[in-house]
């Protein structure tokens, strides 16, 4: 189907009322709604829907690179590239309802020239009920093996960014990069709950596989992942002054020590998001 200017996109509705909505450009899940109708992420109100850039919402890839780096644009190409679709939910699970979509991004002479490697990303997203799973393959194609760092750096709409909390991160040690992004400051969360009150962007390090932000209207997102390594906190603050306020950004990652794929082998990593009531 069609979404914003005619970009391709698919939408995966399961019976219970849920539903998902994924753009083939950058792969990017941009909606996401339980049965009631509410809206669990959030896209910024700068995001473009035309290619120029990626789509600044839901959740964006970051592949083969998390961050800056020379050779390529920030957080990687996966982002910005038309990933195409290899399989829906008829070929994945014939005899389930739950509906899927399997996305493919395969390098090309574009991907090549700032990463000289041949592979495969697979993408799955499920609606399982009212939750919501990805599902992320990296297959080395090629004949030497090779290096990635990755995050889905999801935006999860919040009442309010000075009454969201995020727990699960007590112990962990972070990387603190508010203060110089290119050198952070290694530090130790001794909170159960984390909060906002400025600017945060924290990589925290081999985080459990479990964490949660209460959005602030009673509800959390519950966040399950295999795979991944780090976990993301990130929240611009007035950087971004017309919608900082609106949403918190929870991303799985695989950062401080990159994925190494030997060739004909694969890496992957898996999430399941659900909306649990905290009343
Ligand atoms: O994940 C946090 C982060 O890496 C921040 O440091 C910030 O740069 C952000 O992602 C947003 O990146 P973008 O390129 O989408 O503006």
């Amino acid at each position: 189907t069609e979404g914003k200017n005619g970009l391709p996109m698919v939408v995966l509705r399961h019976s219970c009322g849920s539903k998902a909505e994924i753009y083939l450009y950058g792969a990017v899940v941009t909606s996401w709604t339980q049965p009631s109708g509410d809206e669990v992420l959030y896209v910024r109100p700068d995001a473009k829907f035309d290619k120029s850039k990626p789509i600044s919402g839901g959740i964006p890839h970051c592949f083969p690179q998390f961050g800056p780096g020379p050779a390529m644009q920030q957080h990687g190409f996966a982002r910005n590239l038309d990933w195409t679709i290899s399989a829906t939910s008829a070929d994945l699970q014939p005899d389930e309802r739950d509906p899927s979509v399997e996305l493919t991004l395969t390098d090309n002479e574009y991907t090549r020239q700032m990463w000289p490697h041949a592979f495969k990303a697979v993408y799955t997203v499920t609606l399982h009920e009212e939750q919501l799973r990805t599902d992320l393959r990296v297959m080395n194609t090629g004949d030497a093996p090779f290096d990635f760092t990755a995050a889905l750096h999801t935006y999860i709409e919040v009442l309010d960014i000075e009454v969201a909390k995020v727990r699960g991160l007590q112990g962990l040690t972070y990387l603190d990069k508010v203060a110089n992004p290119e050198e952070p400051a290694t530090k130790e969360e001794d909170r159960e709950v984390v909060t906002f009150s400025g600017p945060v962007d924290s990589v925290y390090l081999k985080a459990k596989d479990y964490v949660e932000l209460d959005v602030g209207t009673g509800a959390a997102v519950a966040i399950s992942s295999s795979g991944w390594e780090d976990v993301v906190v990130w929240s611009p603050w007035t950087a971004m002054e017309d919608c900082y306020k609106k949403f918190c950004c929870v991303e799985n990652a695989k950062f401080n020590s990159p994925a190494t794929v030997q060739p004909g082998e694969s890496w992957r990593a898996t999430q399941d998001f659900a909306v649990i009531d905290l009343e």
